[in-house]
């Protein structure tokens, strides 16, 4: 008979998800678990139906008609059905809104990334611009801009598909990527006080919403960053017609192909400022912060759909006499991602629950919250591209067959650590937020979880006090704190992340006697929790090729 491979199978992605499910058991009260369950089980299903879906798809890849048959530009972009269907799963799930309701109080945002984490691969990427939208809403709300807020706000949050706004977030230009000082859009104000938007956005994500915040530098105004400004286009006019905005093309991506991203002009589009006109990094860094954590949120998910991928294959597949699933190797090999995943799990829900505490939030969490969103933006970026490169070479060759639907994991994955800044721009970031004290109480809130836990079995007290010698130690040294502020920055990461789970893993202990939680993090701290880097002679090394 001819060799048939079983392809794997997702069931419900709520209902099979161990970790998602003890997460929310730990830190949500019973009564608010209850009444939004059948929202993530339906969640869970849909992701298992949309894997089949996908599989079978004809039209895969968003395309731009930019003239009609008879010669007017219209710029017009049709996208995927998973696309199309994203207003109605936007509203009907709550996915912006959630997040901003407060008939769960702190437990917000739990709730909404709770949905977002189990809606993502589903989405196709459609929570790229959901996370633009949340963060617009976000940093509308902390400008004070009231007639901004009340015409923009209800929009975003909308719970029915018709009223819903999305948002986008233009901030790149050709010259400034990570760079944003160097935006070179200029905002003229016309003789009746309007303003509007000249220049050219290099990589903007969903074009297809009905607003954007964009940065431009208003005419006449300085050099630099302070200068910038901070307006919100809406996309249309009154009469449905492009506001000024031609779509030149689509940027044909390595992944996120679903989504269009693309490049556009502004020319004359009529703009609004939010705030004051200047300090617009200032008042966008809201949307930063907060797209950061649905970076983090997203990047889990695909961890989670590549090891359940991954398991669910290794029962199937059967080489040299038994199932992957009993050759020690690969067992070690899928057990070593799912600590990983674990540890980073936590983590990034830790950081949600403390958005979530909003304006309940002391000083201490606000500053503690500035820290650990870049270090779970950064470190789980890079961790989803390093799970998704093993789960290729777990499925062997069809690991690497365009469609098996596995390679597509990979190539999505790698956008994780480059949009919304990348691993390097967001470990500076680290130090800026840090500054003088901010290690110490890093330290200090890991000793809390610690203390929680029932003690430090793990070294973790260790590896933070050590990341907090290196730190104190290269402080007088600029370039010596920059070069080492990677492995800084993931010191910080995997150690408060072996924190938080060592306190999740005590309560599953005494709460259900349940030890996985305990097996992930004696795995994940035996994996080596410090990445703090020696010196290395940088300059010959990069002396033939990149001499300063
Ligand atoms: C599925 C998941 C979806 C995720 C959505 C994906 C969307 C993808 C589309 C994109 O990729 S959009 C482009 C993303 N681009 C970036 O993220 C830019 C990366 N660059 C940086 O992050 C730079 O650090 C930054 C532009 C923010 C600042 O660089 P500068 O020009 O050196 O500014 P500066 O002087 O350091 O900061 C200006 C002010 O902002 C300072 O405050 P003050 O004016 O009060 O002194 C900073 O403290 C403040 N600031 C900067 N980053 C902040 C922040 N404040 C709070 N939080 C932050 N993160």
């Amino acid at each position: 008979m001819e060799f048939v491979q079983s392809a794997p199978v997702l069931g419900n992605q709520y209902r099979d998800d161990p970790v998602l499910r003890a997460m929310l058991a730990c830190n949500l009260p019973g009564d608010v678990l209850a009444s939004i369950e059948g929202d993530l089980d339906e969640l869970g299903a849909h992701a298992a139906q949309a894997w089949i879906e996908a599989r079978a798809a004809s039209v895969v890849q968003p395309t731009l008609r930019q003239w009609d048959a008879w010669g007017d530009r219209v710029d017009r972009i049709d996208v995927t059905p998973a696309w199309r269907l994203g207003a109605a799963m936007t509203t009907r799930y709550g996915l912006v809104a959630a997040g901003h309701d407060s008939t769960h109080g702190v437990y917000a945002r739990i709730d909404q990334f709770a949905r977002v984490y189990l809606y993502h691969v589903a989405s196709e990427f459609y929570t790229c611009p959901l996370a633009m939208s949340d963060g617009a809403a976000t940093a509308l709300m902390a400008s004070g801009a009231s007639a901004l807020i009340e015409r923009a706000v209800p929009r975003l949050l909308a719970r029915d598909p018709t009223r819903l706004w999305l948002s986008g977030q233009w901030m790149t230009e050709t010259a400034g990527g990570s760079d944003v000082a160097r935006t070179g859009t200029v905002a003229r104000r016309d003789g009746d006080g309007t303003w509007r938007l000249f220049g050219r956005k290099w990589f903007t994500s969903a074009v297809v919403g009905e607003m954007a915040l964009a940065l431009a530098r208003p005419e006449g105004a300085g050099e630099g960053t302070d200068a910038l400004a901070l307006f919100l286009v809406e996309t249309r006019d009154a009469h449905g017609r492009w506001n000024g905005i031609r779509i030149d093309r689509l940027k044909d991506k390595l992944g996120t192909r679903e989504l269009p991203t693309a490049e556009i002009q502004l020319d004359g589009a009529l703009a609004t400022p939010v705030g004051e006109l200047a300090h617009g990094v200032r008042l966008i860094a809201p949307v930063l912060n907060v797209t950061r954590t649905w970076n983090a949120v997203c990047a889990l998910a695909t961890m989670r759909r590549c090891i359940a991928l991954a398991t669910d294959y290794a029962r199937r597949r059967e080489a040299f006499g038994k199932p992957l699933a009993l050759q020690p190797l690969h067992r070690a090999t899928l057990a070593a991602l799912a600590a990983e995943f674990e540890a980073a799990f936590h983590f990034v829900f830790f950081v949600v629950a403390l958005l979530g505490r909003g304006a309940q939030a002391s000083a201490d969490e606000r500053a503690l919250l500035r820290v650990l969103t870049p270090l779970a933006k950064l470190w789980t970026g890079r961790l989803a591209v390093r799970v998704a490169s093993e789960t290729c070479e777990a499925f062997g060759g069809a690991g690497y067959i365009e469609d098996t639907g596995i390679p597509q994991l990979l190539r999505d994955a790698q956008v994780f650590p480059i949009w919304e800044g990348t691993t390097n721009v967001l470990a500076l970031d680290v130090l800026r937020a840090l500054g003088a004290d901010g290690v110490d109480a890093l330290v200090a809130a890991a000793g809390s979880l610690l203390a929680d836990a029932g003690g430090d079995h793990h070294g973790i007290g260790a590896c933070l006090d050590a990341a907090r010698a290196w730190h104190a130690q290269r402080c007088t040294s600029r370039d010596a704190l920059e070069a080492g502020a990677r492995g800084f920055a993931l010191t910080l990461a995997r150690g408060f992340a072996a924190a938080v789970l060592a306190r999740h893993a005590a309560w599953a202990v005494r709460a259900h006697g349940e030890r996985r939680a305990l097996a992930a993090l004696d795995a994940f701290a035996a994996a080596g929790l410090s990445r703090l880097a020696s010196a290395v002679d940088v300059d010959a090394l990069l002396a033939d090729n990149c001499a300063p």
